[in-house]
């Protein structure tokens, strides 16, 4: 049994902005199911995978009994120079899938310590596992369940204290808590600017989102060899890599903070020279300079493909 009054200590010595933990529970099928046979994945064929594990985390570690969340907070308050296309707020330092294990561990083995004292990494790995975004986990779910804040009608998580500019990610174990979190409420409102402001009409209706149809999408995920859609391409701005504008017009996001985690400083490349002209840059040059940042996800190619739609869209 582990105490929740332990948790919260533990993640605050951390630097750890939010958390909580929530017993587990299966999640109901049928949003997910929605989601998907709409096409709203686009070409997104991973979230098609795994929906036993997506759907039940004992799936992924069997006997698991609580989720703890947590939320890290990214935003960075210092303007950039002058860029050749905007990238995202979260995209612009190391990939936060490293700084977020990093936390997730270190908290993970300090909660633990007495359960798994003496034990092979492996054996580890029956007791507890860490997740960031990449597994099959509605993390979205985990964070609402856990207390963390509520879904936004964009769809991502907002708190209290940070708005949504932060990361999600889990600690899945076989223990149970002393004490779960209790949800928050939505506090939307009547409000709909994040729906209002979407360039390309992507928030179909209040909390639900056309992934293929958000500029975060078709610059990120859509693999370069495919062309991004006309009719896409005319609404995408100046973003060349995801988009923040739902989060951007969000008023709890009016008092974000600065994040005093290091790691999410953007590189110096972004900070001293802005957005480069990727047309004039080879590979090792791009590897060099955003290599550890989640710009290496789309690559080259993917940059190439989406600075081009900007230059054709500003002649
Ligand atoms: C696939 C994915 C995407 C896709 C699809 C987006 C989406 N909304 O699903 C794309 C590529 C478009 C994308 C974009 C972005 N993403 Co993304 N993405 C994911 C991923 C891998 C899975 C999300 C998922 O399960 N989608 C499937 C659908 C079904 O889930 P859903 O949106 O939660 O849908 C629910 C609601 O519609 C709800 N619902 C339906 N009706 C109603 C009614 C009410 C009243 C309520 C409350 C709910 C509700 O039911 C559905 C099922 O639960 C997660 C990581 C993870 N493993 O969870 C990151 C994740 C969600 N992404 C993240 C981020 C940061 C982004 C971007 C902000 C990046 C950017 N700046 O470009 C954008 C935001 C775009 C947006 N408005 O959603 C963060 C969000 C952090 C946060 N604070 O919430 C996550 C959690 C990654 C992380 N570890 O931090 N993403
Ligand atoms: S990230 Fe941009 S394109 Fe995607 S839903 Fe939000 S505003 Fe729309
Ligand atoms: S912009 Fe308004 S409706 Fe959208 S998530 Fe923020 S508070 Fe909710």
């Amino acid at each position: 049994m582990l105490k929740y009054e332990d948790l919260q200590r533990v993640g605050a010595e951390l630097g750890i902005h939010k958390l909580g933990v929530a017993a587990v529970d299966g999640i109901a099928s049928e949003r997910l199911d929605e989601w998907l046979n709409r096409g709203y994945h686009g070409k997104m064929s991973y979230m098609n995978r795994n929906q036993e594990k997506r759907l039940n985390p004992g799936e992924l570690l069997p006997g698991a009994h609580s989720v703890i969340s947590i939320f890290v907070n990214y935003h960075q308050d210092q303007i950039l120079p002058e860029l050749d296309g905007v990238i995202s707020k979260y995209a612009r330092s190391v990939d936060y899938h490293v700084v977020l294990k990093d936390f997730l561990h270190e908290l993970a083995n300090q909660l633990h310590a007495d359960q798994v004292k003496n034990l092979s990494r492996k054996q580890r790995a029956k007791v507890y596992r860490v997740f960031v975004d990449s597994a099959p986990v509605m993390e979205k779910h985990w964070a609402t369940a856990a207390g963390l804040g509520w879904q936004g009608k964009h769809s991502n998580i907002i708190t209290r204290e940070f708005g949504s500019w932060g990361f999600l990610g889990e600690i899945v174990t076989v223990e149970k808590f002393d004490q779960y979190s209790v949800e928050v409420p939505d506090l939307c409102g009547s409000c709909t600017a994040c729906i209002d402001s979407c360039p390309t009409q992507a928030i179909t209706e209040p909390y639900v989102v056309d992934g293929s149809k958000c500029i975060s999408y078709v610059t990120i995920e859509l693999d370069p060899e495919h062309p991004i859609p006309i009719d896409l391409q005319e609404n995408m701005g100046d973003w060349i890599f995801g988009c923040d504008v739902c989060q951007d017009v969000c008023p709890w996001n009016r008092f974000a903070k600065a994040s005093d985690v290091k790691a999410f400083i953007p590189v110096d490349d972004l900070r001293s020279g802005g957005v480069p002209d990727f047309s004039g840059i080879d590979g090792d040059t791009f590897q060099d300079m955003f290599g550890s940042t989640p710009l290496d996800r789309p690559g080259l190619r993917g940059l190439k493909r989406n600075q081009a739609v900007k230059h054709q869209l500003k002649k």
